[in-house]
Formats: structure tokens, C-alpha cells, sequence
């Protein structure tokens, strides 16, 4: 049985049994003797012994011969090749993979994944829903395999030529399709370790009817990364649309160096506006469409980071604005539909509450300036994404009454650590947190169903994440806890003392270390996938994302209808910051949006597909070692080969009133240990008919059984063969009845 890791201390001991000794290295080489087959493992459980460098030398061997895809048991290792491969996905291979009785007899590939969670749906007892969840680092490819995952459904789940409803799924199909360009022009950036980053999550629910037909998808995102809007990193982007929507932009400045666009250029692919528009059609106003059309209110955010302040030398007087900006401020008033002279005021001056009914307006300093325009443009582009995810949502989403089943998508921002880390990231690790932990409780925690079943196995050690997720969201004494009481202190931040505060509270867990030479304050998280040192600076504004109750009332008043109708429901007053209970932090609604995806995650059977990032620079066809080995000792690959090869990850409770696989002659009147035992009985006669070996060995290793009986339920190996052998069995059964 697995069993957690919980001192850091033995987890460093483990790393170091794994570093190779002087028997194991022998062990290799005896296992290197046939490096020429080593790329024809198909799976890594076959190979042995499992270590790191086992591993290593065969995911690299396959890479070498351009072999992509490996199983490892219950997961699959996806390489990014970083160049296209011809052919991989082809219609072809789509509807092979699908037509196929025993596509797990097929090379590995994610359409196997694919294939399994599609026939899973319609349940061994029960139709079940699915999620694929996909993870790796940052530019390992998870947004490319969701993609290469949804054209899979939209192909295979669409009804044949012949079915009546033709139009309209086909309409579906291409607008789940036509989704991914749009959110990812609008979400992705290119930063520093992926040309596509994605800089929001989102699970998409593939809704399919009884018939298993694509019928609608709805999306849900999380926390879309909005301070990229007036802020980018060295070498970094903004959001894909500002530069691919330049073309088609209203924008009478364009050819004006812009702020918001850092200007290191790349060649980007165009979105086309008309599918934006074809999008949008169903859903938004004439004046909406023509607004979008024109980008209107893009082109006002790129002027809005024109607009500079000057440092003013008398604290009482308001800042002035920069004489070359007076341009800017007046195209920004323009495109945004607001007075140009209120727009000025409310970047100035800020409006204090003096008593009940009077209010005082205070100047701004130059900084403050700058951070009311900067919170300008994120808030209008925050409502602008927003209201895309909800257009598109509008025009995907099947009515519930016509689908049953889902098939989820997840496909997160991967685990980030810049030189500069800040609580974007500490969010977006956080959630690779989340994700790690719900692998680590499905795959390798469920293990000990073993002990309360009965069954006998040895322990596997693998790392649990727990004291880290315990220092993130632990309460009251967890980052985002004490995160979140301070700004409700409504106090000016100091960095300095935070850290302290930090430091005091939470100095026993293992999982956090503090540099005292650092310049500035921050901490270090000891992650799963490796140490991110995070800036204290700015975090706690950040944390507040605090909104100035003048900018809400300004965009009110806009003449550009969407604009407005992004404001209509917005209190102001609770944007006032008056009563210190009504903040809702940044990480307390992103721990929330992550709980619930948590719970729909669990109420599915997952399937995880590891992606691995072959080098840091994205280079063709590169393996390097070090890179990858790190990565596989993150997601913990060759805890989940052992468990996999011994475990029996596929449960069949036996419940006797349902009786899932029960072939006659047993009655009805049976105990629920002759039932498991006859359901045992019945599944070694299948695999032996079958000419499978119930004591089947395992690469080398022999297995106990195939099929072994708890005290409540039946267990059987990861093979689909075993099961969808049994599942044909009963369909005969009842076919002939
Ligand atoms: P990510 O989603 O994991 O990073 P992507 O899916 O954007 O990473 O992949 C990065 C790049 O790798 C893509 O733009 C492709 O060029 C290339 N790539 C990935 N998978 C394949 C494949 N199977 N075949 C060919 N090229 C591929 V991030 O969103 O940054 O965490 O936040
Ligand atoms: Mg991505």
C-alpha cells in the first residue's frame, strides 16, 4: 500500500535512495543492454526496475525516435515534439483510434485517453461523467492537447451525414471548435517560457445526449491573469489580441509608440473578426457588434497607457498630465465614450468621504496616478473577457433537458517560477497544487481501499502535498489567511513587517524558508514541482485589487453601450472600500472558483495526461535530461509506475441489489460473499476464454492475479481488456435473454 511521505527529511532521504548507487547502476546497465528496444516500451510499468533514470532513458529513447506518447499505468506521458508532426492527428487517426474494439492495443497516444473517457461515459453500472485533466509546466503543452482533445469529441461525437439534426450539431461542433482561437486570443500572452501562455484556466464541459452526440459545451474560467494588460515582465506580451486585432483597430494612434505593448515583436496569427462577429451574433446588439467590430474599446485601452503623469512638487495640487499625453487622454475619452475632462478627474483626484453626506476630492501623487489608470484599463479588460466567456457560453450551451453526460476538459496556467514571482503566480502554483493533490488522493492515496478490503500489498512510498497546500490555504495560519486579514486592516502595506508576521505564524511548516540576505521581502515555497521565491511587494495590493468607486461611476456614464452595460449591476458602493468585512480578496474568490472545481472533479472519473516540456527553450525535437528528469520527479512518474503495476485501479463495487455483472445462474437470494466470489470466478473464466492469463505477469514481474476479490468489492488491473471483455459478456447475456 502507498503511504504518505509526510517528513520532508524522508522525502530527501527517498530522493537520495534514488539517486542511482553502485547496485542499482549495475541493475541499468543490465537493463541498457537492450537500449535498442528501449524507444518499444509502450508503457512504463514493463519497464524494470523503475527508477528515475529507467524512465528517463526510455522516454528519451522514444523521443529520439519520435514516439510521443508513453503509457505510465493509470497516466499518459505526453513529450512535447515542439514542431508540428504530420499526420499525428489526422482525421484518420481520429476515427482508427475510435473504430478500433481494443484501441488500448493501439501505440499511446492521447486519443487512447480520449477513446477511454468516451466509452467510460456510458459507465460499467452506470453512465458516469468524465474529466481529462491535462498538467505540466508552462509550455509543456496542455492547451495544445485540449484542443487536439476537443477536435477529437468534435469529430467522432458528431451524428453521420444521415441523422436529422445535422445543422445544428454541426454548428455546435464548430463553434466548441471556434471557442479555443478567440478565449486564447484574448487570455494567452507569450512570455518567457511559452509563445501561447495561457494566462487563465478553464474547464470545458463537452455536453453529449443519450446517444453520446456532441450537443453544446459550456466554459468556465479561472482567474485570468488581468495586471498583463498594463504591465509586462522584460520580453514579455501582452494579450495576443492587442497585436492581432491592430490590424482591423479604429485606432487613430496606432502609430505612436503604445506602453501597453511591449514592442519586441513576434509573428502572430490573425483572429479573423468575422468569426468573432459570427460569434457574437446571437447574442449581442447591432451597436455591440459594430463596437467590437471596431474595437473600439481595445484601441481606448492602448491610449489609456499613453496617458503620463507629471511629479508634482506640491502635495496639495493634483498631478499634471504630460503635455504628449493631453492626445492620448482625448482619443481615450473618445473610445471609451466619457468626457475627457472627467476621465482627467478621476485619474487625478480621489473623493474622500467626510462625514455622511460631504465628500472631499484629494489629489493624487504621480504614482497614485498612474495606479488608478492602470486599474482602469485591467477593470474594463477583467468585464471585456468576462463577457466573452459569457457570449460563448450563450451560443454553445445546450438547454439541460437535452444532454446527460459530460466530458470535462481541464487545462490550467502550468507551475511558473520567473526570477520575479509575485501572487500571480503564488495563485497559479496554488492551483498545480490543487491538481497534484487530487492525483496524489485519486491514485495513490485510494490504494489504501486495500487494507479496510483485505488484501495484502507492500507499501509505496510517494509524496504527499499536503503541508505545502497546508501553507497556502491553511486557516487561520496559511499565506492567503493572513494574506487576507491583513488588507482587511485597510492599513497602508509594508512589506517588511508582513514578512515578519509570515515568518512567526508559520514557522513550523517545512514547506516555507526564508532568505534573511534577500534585498527584498519575500518567501520561499518548497512545491511539488520545485522552490518559487515570492516578492511580498505589491502582493497585498494586489490582494485587494481595490476598485475606485469614481472609475465605476465614470464607465456608467459611458456613450458606448457595452461598456456601460458591463457597470449597470456594479454597486459602487461596495467598490467604496468603506466597510472593511465587504472586501472579497483576489485569492479568496480564486480558492473558492478552485473548491468548486475540486468538487466536480471528484464527482467524475479523471484521467490524467502528463505533459513534459523536453527543454526550457522550446527547441525542436531537444531532449534534455535534466529538464525532464526534474519534472518526472515533481509529478511523482515512478510512484505512480509502481503503484500502477501493482494496484488494481479498476474497482467493481458489488452491490447485490445491482448486480453489475452478475451472469447467470446465480439466484437472487445470494449473500454478498457468494456474489464476490461467483463475480471473481466469472471474470477469471472471461480472461481465460480469452486466452489472458488471470495471473498475467507484468513486464517481467509477475502479479499476483488479474482480478482479486475484497471483502466488498472486485479489483482488477488497469487493463481495459479485462473489463470491456466482461461488459460484452453481459451485453451477450442480455442480448440473448
Ligand atoms: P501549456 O499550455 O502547457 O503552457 P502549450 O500547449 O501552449 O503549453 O504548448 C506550447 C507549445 O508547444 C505550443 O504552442 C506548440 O508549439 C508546442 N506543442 C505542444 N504540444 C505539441 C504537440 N503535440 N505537437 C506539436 N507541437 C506541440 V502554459 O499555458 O504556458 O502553462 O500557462
Ligand atoms: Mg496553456
Amino acid at each position: 500500500i502507498s503511504q504518505p511521505v509526510t517528513q520532508r527529511s524522508q522525502q530527501t532521504a527517498q530522493s537520495s535512495c534514488q539517486s542511482l548507487d553502485a547496485s542499482l547502476e549495475e541493475e541499468v546497465k543490465a537493463f541498457l543492454i537492450n537500449e535498442d528496444e528501449l524507444h518499444t516500451y509502450d508503457d512504463l510499468t514493463k519497464v524494470s526496475p523503475v527508477t528515475p533514470s529507467t524512465v528517463l532513458k526510455c522516454l528519451q529513447a522514444r523521443y529520439s525516435a519520435k514516439v510521443f506518447y508513453t503509457h505510465a499505468g493509470c497516466t499518459l506521458v505526453a513529450l512535447n515534439p515542439f514542431q508540428p508532426i504530420p499526420h499525428l492527428y489526422s482525421l484518420d487517426v481520429m476515427k482508427e483510434y475510435h473504430c478500433a474494439p481494443q484501441p488500448q492495443e493501439f501505440k499511446p497516444h492521447i486519443f487512447i485517453v480520449a477513446e477511454e473517457a468516451y466509452r467510460n461515459v456510458q459507465g460499467q453500472v452506470e453512465p458516469t461523467n468524465q474529466s481529462l485533466v491535462v498538467s505540466g509546466e508552462s509550455g509543456a503543452g496542455k492547451t495544445w492537447t485540449s484542443r487536439c482533445l476537443m477536435k477529437y469529441y468534435a469529430t467522432i461525437a458528431a451524428p453521420s451525414s444521415s441523422q436529422k439534426c445535422q445543422d445544428t450539431v454541426e454548428r455546435i461542433e464548430r463553434r466548441v471548435l471556434d471557442s479555443n482561437p478567440i478565449m486564447e486570443a484574448f487570455g494567452n500572452a507569450s512570455t518567457l517560457r511559452n509563445n501561447n501562455s495561457s494566462r487563465f484556466g478553464k474547464y470545458i464541459q463537452l455536453q453529449l445526449d443519450r446517444s453520446q452526440l456532441l450537443v453544446g459545451a459550456s466554459v468556465q474560467t479561472y482567474l485570468l491573469e488581468k495586471t498583463r494588460v498594463a504591465f509586462q515582465a522584460a520580453n514579455e506580451r501582452n494579450f495576443h489580441i492587442f497585436y492581432q486585432a491592430s490590424k482591423w483597430l479604429t485606432c487613430r494612434t496606432l502609430i505612436h509608440v503604445l506602453i501597453y505593448l511591449t514592442l519586441f515583436s513576434k509573428a502572430v496569427s490573425l483572429v479573423n473578426p468575422l468569426t468573432v462577429i459570427y460569434f457574437f451574433w446571437p447574442v449581442a446588439t447591432v451597436s455591440v457588434q459594430s463596437t467590437l467590430l471596431k474595437g473600439t474599446i481595445l484601441a481606448g485601452l492602448l491610449n489609456l497607457g499613453n496617458v503620463i503623469f507629471c511629479p508634482s512638487d506640491d502635495e496639495s495640487q493634483p498631478c499634471k498630465l504630460k503635455e504628449q499625453s493631453r492626445g492620448f487622454l482625448q482619443n481615450t475619452a473618445d473610445l471609451l465614450g466619457v468626457p475627457s475632462e472627467e476621465l482627467e478627474a478621476c485619474l487625478r483626484l480621489r473623493s474622500l468621504r467626510a462625514g455622511k453626506q460631504s465628500v472631499v476630492l484629494k489629489p493624487c501623487s504621480q504614482a497614485e496616478c498612474s495606479v488608478r489608470r492602470d486599474c482602469l484599463a485591467k477593470l474594463i479588460y477583467a468585464h471585456v473577457f468576462d463577457w466573452l466567456v459569457a457570449c460563448i457560453n450563450k451560443s454553445m450551451c445546450a438547454d439541460t433537458s437535452r444532454w446527460c453526460n459530460f466530458i470535462g476538459l481541464l487545462d490550467v496556467y502550468g507551475f511558473e517560477c520567473f526570477t520575479s514571482n509575485n501572487l500571480e503566480q503564488l495563485c497559479i502554483n496554488y492551483a498545480n497544487e490543487k491538481l497534484q493533490q487530487h492525483f496524489v488522493a485519486h491514485y495513490l492515496k485510494a490504494q489504501q481501499d486495500y487494507v479496510s478490503e483485505g488484501l495484502a500489498w507492500s507499501f509505496i512510498q510517494y509524496q504527499d502535498n499536503q503541508s505545502c497546500l497546508d501553507l497556502i490555504e491553511g486557516s487561520p495560519a496559511g499565506v492567503f489567511s493572513l494574506l487576507n486579514e491583513e488588507c482587511r486592516l485597510n492599513r497602508p502595506s509594508d512589506a517588511k513587517q508582513f514578512r515578519m508576521r509570515l515568518e512567526k505564524e508559520l514557522s513550523s511548516n517545512a514547506c516555507v524558508s526564508w532568505d534573511k540576505f534577500s534585498r527584498q521581502p519575500d518567501f520561499t515555497v518548497l512545491h511539488y514541482a520545485g522552490k518559487v521565491s515570492y516578492q511580498i511587494e505589491g502582493m497585498m495590493e494586489k490582494n485587494k485589487d481595490p476598485v475606485p468607486p469614481e472609475l465605476v461611476h465614470l464607465l456608467q456614464q459611458s456613450q458606448d453601450s457595452l461598456l456601460q452595460s458591463f457597470f449597470t449591476e456594479h454597486s459602487t458602493e461596495d467598490s467604496s472600500g468603506r466597510g472593511p468585512s465587504k472586501v472579497v480578496t483576489v485569492v479568496s474568490k480564486f480558492k473558492n472558483s478552485l473548491e468548486s472545481l475540486m468538487k466536480i472533479l471528484h464527482s467524475t472519473t479523471p484521467h490524467y495526461t502528463r505533459c513534459i516540456k523536453p527543454n526550457p527553450d522550446c527547441r525542436p525535437l531537444t531532449f534534455k535530461k535534466e529538464e525532464v528528469i526534474n519534472q518526472l520527479e515533481a509529478c511523482g512518474i515512478v510512484e505512480t509506475i509502481n503503484i500502477s503495476a501493482a494496484g488494481f485501479p479498476i474497482r467493481l463495487v458489488c452491490n447485490v441489489a445491482q448486480r453489475p455483472f452478475v451472469v447467470p445462474p446465480i439466484g437472487l437470494d445470494v449473500d454478498k460473499d457468494t456474489l464476490l466470489r461467483e463475480v471473481t470466478r466469472i471474470l477469471n473464466a472471461v480472461l481465460r476464454r480469452h486466452s489472458l492469463d488471470p495471473c498475467g505477469d507484468a513486464g517481467g514481474r509477475t502479479r499476483s492475479s488479474m482480478v482479486h476479490c475484497g471483502r466488498t468489492k472486485v479489483f482488477m488491473t488497469h487493463s481495459m481488456v479485462g473489463l470491456e471483455l466482461l461488459e460484452g459478456q453481459r451485453d451477450r447475456e442480455r442480448s440473448s435473454k
